[in-house]
This record gives C-alpha cells, sequence and structure tokens, in this order.
C-alpha cells in the first residue's frame, strides 16, 4: 500500500534498515522524522510538516518543548533514578503537585499509560475485596465495548478489536463489556454486587473520536455513587488539555474515583503515567504488593512537573477549545463529498472518510505527507486530526488548505 512516490534515497535507508531488523508491529507512513519543535517535524530531508498526531496526544505541548527539555537535561545530569528501595528529593514534590493539581489525596506513578490501567485494575480489586467487601476472587470490572486502554495482556483480555486479540490468548477474566454512552446499560449491569469499577475512555480514541452524549459523565456519577463502584476515567488521551478543558471530565465538572494519566504527562519527552485517587481506595495497596522499577524516577517527576506547569502557563486548554472549534467549522465548509463525519471535542478530533476505494483514507494521508502535513488512519476509513495544542488560527487555516487540496488526490 505504499506508494513508493516521492521517496528520498535517504528515507528509503532508513525505511530499509527498519523493514531488516525492526518487528514489523506497525505499518507507518512512509516519512522519517528526525526534528521536532511546537506543532512542526523536519524529516531526514529537511522538510517541513504540521504534526497532526502529536504522538497520539503525547506531544499536547508541543515537540521538544523549552522549559521542558530543561527540565529533562538538568535533573538528567543529577540522578535519573533511585528505584524505590530509597527515598529522592523529587518524587515528594511531584506527589504534592500533581495531586494538588488534580485534587486527590494520592498518587501511584508508573511508567507507560498501559501500566497505569493495569494498576487502577488492581486497585479496584483490592478496594472491591478490602473495602466493598465482595467475594474473594469475584470482583468484577464494567468496560465499554470497542475500548482502547493498552496491549498487554491483561488490558486485551477486555478489547473486542479482533487485531488486538487473535492469537493472544487466553485473557484474564472479572470484566464485563457494555455499550459506550449507554446509561441504562450500565445500570443494568451495577445490579451485580460484585462489580468494584466502571472503566471507560471519556472520549474512545481509537475506535474513531467518539464523543458520547451530553450528560453522560454526570449519569455515571451517579450511578457510581448509587451502586457504591469506583467511576474510573481511564484520561491517557483525552487528559492534559487535548479536548479543550485540563480533563475531558471537566466538560460535565464530574469527579472519577481513580483518575488515569499518561502520554503528554512528560510532554512526549519519556513514559510517565500516573493513577490519581482518594486515601479509601490508594491505602488498600500495602508495602510489596505493587511497583515498578521506574515508576516515580526522579527524572520523570522533574520533567513531568514542567509539563504540567507549561499545560497551565499557556493556557492550552483554552486554545485546544477555541482552535478545535475553528478547526472542525472550517473542515465543515469544505463540503467534500470524501467527508461524512467530523467530530471530536478540543483537539482530539477525526473525520470519517467515504470512498469507492478502500484505501481512501490511507491515500489521502499520502496526499496531505507530500503537501506537509501528518496523519494517520485508525481502523480504516477514520483520520485522526490532532494537533499539538499551541496550533494558532493562521496555522489551523494553512491546514485545512492543505487538507481541502489533498482531497483533490481523491
Ligand atoms: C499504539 C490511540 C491507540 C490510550 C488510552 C491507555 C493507553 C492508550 C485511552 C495505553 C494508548 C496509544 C497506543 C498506541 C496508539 C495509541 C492509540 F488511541 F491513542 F490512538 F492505540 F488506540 N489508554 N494509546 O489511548 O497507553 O501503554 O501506549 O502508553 O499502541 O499503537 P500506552
Amino acid at each position: 500500500m505504499n506508494s513508493t512516490v516521492n521517496i528520498s534515497a535517504n528515507t528509503q535507508h532508513y525505511l530499509a534498515l527498519e523493514e531488516k531488523y525492526g518487528a514489523h508491529n506497525y505499518h507507518p507512513l512512509p516519512v522519517v522524522l528526525e526534528r521536532g519543535e511546537g506543532v512542526f517535524v523536519y524529516d531526514v530531508d529537511g522538510k517541513r510538516y504540521y504534526d497532526f498526531l502529536s504522538g497520539y496526544s503525547a506531544v499536547n505541548q508541543g515537540h521538544c518543548h523549552p522549559r521542558i527539555i530543561a527540565s529533562l537535561v538538568e535533573q538528567a545530569q543529577k540522578l535519573t533514578l533511585t528505584s524505590r528501595a530509597f527515598h529522592n528529593n523529587l518524587l515528594g514534590e511531584y506527589e504534592k503537585y500533581i495531586t494538588a493539581y488534580f485534587g486527590y489525596d494520592k498518587v501511584l506513578p508508573m511508567n507507560t499509560g498501559v501500566e497505569a490501567v493495569e494498576t487502577a485494575i488492581k486497585l479496584a480489586r483490592h478496594w472491591g475485596y478490602k473495602v466493598k467487601g465482595i467475594e474473594p476472587n469475584q470482583a468484577k470490572i464494567i468496560v465499554c465495548s470497542d475500548n482502547f486502554h493498552g496491549r498487554t495482556t491483561g488490558v486485551i483480555s477486555f478489547s473486542n478489536d479482533p487485531l488486538a486479540t487473535t492469537d493472544f490468548g487466553p485473557f484474564i477474566s472479572g470484566f464485563e463489556k457494555i455499550p459506550f454512552n449507554d446509561l441504562p446499560a450500565l445500570e443494568r449491569a451495577l445490579q451485580d454486587r460484585n462489580v468494584c469499577a466502571f472503566l471507560f475512555e471519556p472520549i474512545q480514541g481509537e475506535a474513531g473520536v467518539v464523543v458520547p452524549d451530553e450528560g453522560y459523565y454526570k449519569g455515571i456519577r451517579i450511578l457510581c455513587d448509587e451502586y457504591r463502584v469506583l467511576m474510573m476515567a481511564d484520561e491517557i488521551q483525552t487528559g492534559l488539555a487535548r479536548t479543550g478543558k485540563m480533563l475531558a471530565c471537566d466538560h460535565e465538572n464530574v469527579r472519577p474515583d481513580v483518575l488515569l494519566l499518561g502520554k503528554a504527562l512528560s510532554g512526549g519527552t519519556m513514559p510517565v503515567s500516573a493513577v490519581l485517587s482518594d486515601d479509601e481506595v490508594m491505602m488498600t495497596i500495602k508495602p510489596g504488593e505493587h511497583g515498578s522499577t521506574y515508576g516515580g524516577n526522579p527524572l520523570a517527576c522533574a520533567v513531568a512537573i514542567t509539563a504540567l506547569q507549561v499545560l497551565k502557563d499557556e493556557n492550552l486548554a483554552a486554545n485546544a477549545e477555541t482552535m478545535g472549534n475553528l478547526l472542525r467549522s472550517e473542515l465543515e465548509k469544505l463540503q467534500s463529498p470524501y467527508i461524512t463525519a467530523i467530530r471530536g471535542r478540543g483537539l482530539l478530533n477525526a473525520i470519517v472518510i467515504s470512498h469507492p476505494n478502500a484505501d481512501a483514507a490511507w491515500e489521502l494521508c499520502l496526499a496531505l505527507k507530500e503537501n506537509g502535513l501528518l496523519a494517520k488512519p485508525t481502523h480504516g476509513d477514520k483520520i485522526r486530526f490532532a494537533p499539538p495544542l499551541p496550533v494558532n488560527k493562521e496555522q489551523v487555516m494553512e491546514c485545512v488548505n492543505i487538507i481541502a487540496k489533498s482531497l483533490q488526490a481523491l
């Protein structure tokens, strides 16, 4: 599916290395990047592109943000890792900072997003047995169909995506799927007293940026309170200003019992994730029951404090809100016959392509690349449009022009 048109010898060189020496667990666009700055990335031939993927929302602050890089470099020359066998002078400061920032009693620091999800599952089960009094080994967690929460065998155990699950079994039990954005289905599932938590994405990213109805988060909050079940929001992709508020749940002023963060928590420099909750949940885990070599390392703490401060100092949530509204309204104006849906919130958006050619979304992404904008299809016919949050009006208008021009290629 890779049209070899316009691929320089320089680019070919790097593609060949990955083809020969790397696992083929991805099918990337044929572009080789070597530099990033703000909303732009540059390939090995020096060509500039708008980055409309932002590392899947890990680069919300923009590529190589100077303040975040400065924190990274400064701490990297002092102390990068102590393990949790010893204390260090960054972890407590970071824990105080991030718990005050989001308004929770405590944080459990991890690395990748999926580790935060696995940690939340273990916390919910611990709380279910020790606090709610669920029978041993009977704890159940409700999840949504078409979810994406990461790729460990534990987490794909509750995926219904054949690409993520086929020939990876057997899986762990204790999960029940209900439709996303369906409060009656949630209420029915919560009749089971063994349910300890409801794990959901406020907006389903991989499913194609599926935005729920107004009131969905409030409805979840009410039902979780009524049935004493932990409301666990996976804001690893929707959080950190991406959807126009600091957290997607903020659109309805709803406070989850367990908050999951990752990706942009480090501004795209290194894996940093976090699980935030209050003492009733967090204190069910005792010393030695859970951990990670790099979880809460001082380098991650230094970077995360700056990455969070930048979000506030630069009003990136407000900018995401206004620029997202502009992007969607300008895309609507294109009235393209090939775009059958434009959806999203803030700067987490996707378009749905319909075209006789099954590869139209991929072909469009190749044309976008030729015209200086990088985006990638998800699940075949959807293309995510998620630039770094500092993007400005002129840049959004230029990107819409690039999209309009590229649609001609279809
Ligand atoms: C890939 C997209 C996929 C996530 C949510 C947990 C995780 C993710 C809501 C796990 C990770 C990444 C993974 C990456 C592509 C991207 C992604 F939705 F963001 F586009 F796959 F669905 N919760 N999402 O979105 O975090 O362990 O990766 O740090 O796997 O290709 P992780």
